[in-house]
């Protein structure tokens, strides 16, 4: 018999979407009528739009043909690819060099814990997106889990929470290896300004750590005064990573494509290269992002698909906006929902569970429960602004009705 991973077994529950999902369907189970809408995953729902639709239609179309028949491509990602995401994203700030193109934001975190191993401490938001606990469990690099302050005793938890402004007093940690951070953030739709990211680099510096920035949501910042990236702040090509997506952006979660920026300037405690490291473990745990899907993301940059992502963006953020006046209607304290699709929401002094059984059982809407995210996320309740309009104005509807 083979020996079971024995990180595996440290894992706390099952990864909260799917468990989630579990849920819905024993509710279905119960009761196959029930018309029940998802403000659950972050998954988007309106269909690609017509420029990047065409693009990728052609792209397929090509590769029936000989002269545009490509088989496997760099591990890297297209180059032209790699130099638009350096221009319109980071309008230069990064070189095209610097940017690796690939299935997505969590399969490039899932990577990076490769590739720092299990020998490196971590800090990790509270609450924040599972992956990065989990995977960092799965890797080795947490130690044990204590059931007291559910915790893991290898991981720091950076509690952000209203009283902090969702962002963590870093004087009073100790210093870690490495740093997630996620701006704007899943799950609280805080977005970090200039002033916070500045310490944060600042910080990092200090303790030679490295931090991983998450911007998967950066294009639904809608407030010019905002970082859509860690590297707006000076400094900090020398102290982080960012990965980022065109999931939600547009509408990419099924299709895939994502990217993750290692900064020529960042280096190993010997001197090392990251980037050298990260394009080992690209080339090797890696075979490039679909060609097809390459040429979307191509189109999404150019001004026809810079437009049509605004309305994309513009679309959700309107169901955004929907959720939080009806929640504050009904007086709950929101958060989050102006610059980024997440709807973080108190249920003051209730365990998140069971708000989460109450909405689904009484409105037959599926949430998130703000604790799946961290013990800081116990007594909110996380809405996402992904679905169809008619859906968001039933749930709204319904938790009018039903909450009140
Ligand atoms: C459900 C902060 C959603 N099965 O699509 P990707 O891989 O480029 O990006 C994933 C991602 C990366 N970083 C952050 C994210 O919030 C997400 C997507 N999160 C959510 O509801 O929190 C989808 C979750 C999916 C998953 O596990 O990622």
């Amino acid at each position: 018999m083979v020996k079971r991973n024995p990180n595996m077994s440290k894992l706390q529950a099952g990864y909260l979407f799917p468990e989630i999902n579990r849920i819905k369907n024993a509710l279905l189970e119960k009761n196959p009528d029930a018309k029940v809408i998802s403000l659950g995953i972050g998954n988007t729902t309106e269909p690609l739009t017509p420029h990047i639709t065409e693009a990728l239609k052609n792209a397929a179309a090509g590769l029936g043909t000989s002269e545009g028949y490509s088989g496997y491509g760099a591990e890297q990602g297209m180059k032209e690819l790699r130099e638009k995401i350096a221009n319109v994203f980071y309008k230069g700030m990064v070189s095209g060099d610097e940017v690796f193109v690939s299935d997505g934001a969590k399969c490039d975190i899932g990577r990076l814990q490769v590739m720092f191993g299990s020998d490196v401490s971590v800090a990790i938001q509270d609450p924040s997106y599972p992956v990065y606990v989990d995977g960092s469990v799965i890797l080795g690099a947490t130690g044990n889990y204590n059931n007291e302050n559910k915790n893991f005793d290898n991981i720091v938890y950076m509690k952000c929470s209203p009283e902090n402004n969702f962002f963590p007093d870093l004087e009073s940690l100790p210093r870690t290896d490495l740093i997630y951070f996620c701006s704007p953030n899943n799950p609280t739709g805080a977005v970090a300004p200039k002033a916070q990211l500045k310490k944060l680099v600042e910080f990092a510096k200090k303790n030679n750590s490295i931090i991983i920035f998450d911007s998967a949501y950066s294009q639904y910042i809608k407030d010019p005064e905002l970082p859509r990236s860690i590297f707006e702040i000076p400094g900090a090509k020398e102290a982080a990573i960012e990965v980022s997506s065109f999931s939600k952006p547009i509408g990419f979660t099924g299709v895939r494509l994502g990217w993750t920026v290692v900064p020529n300037e960042l280096k190993f405690e010997d001197g090392a290269l990251v980037r050298n490291d990260w394009n080992r473990i690209m080339t090797t745990l890696f075979n490039g992002a679909s060609n097809i899907v390459q040429k979307g993301g191509l189109a999404a940059l150019d001004d026809n698909g810079l437009k049509e992502m605004d309305s994309t963006i513009k679309f959700y953020m309107e169901n955004a906006s929907i959720i939080k006046e009806s929640l504050d209607s009904l007086g709950f304290k929101t958060y989050g929902g102006v610059n980024a699709p997440y709807i973080w929401t108190l249920f003051k002094g209730r365990d998140s569970w069971e708000v989460f059984t109450e909405i689904l059982e009484k409105c037959h809407v599926v949430t998130t429960p703000g604790e799946g995210f961290g013990p800081a996320g116990q007594g909110f309740i996380r809405f996402s602004a992904f679905g169809h309009r008619e859906n968001v104005l039933e749930a709204v509807k319904r938790l009018k009705e039903k909450l009140a």
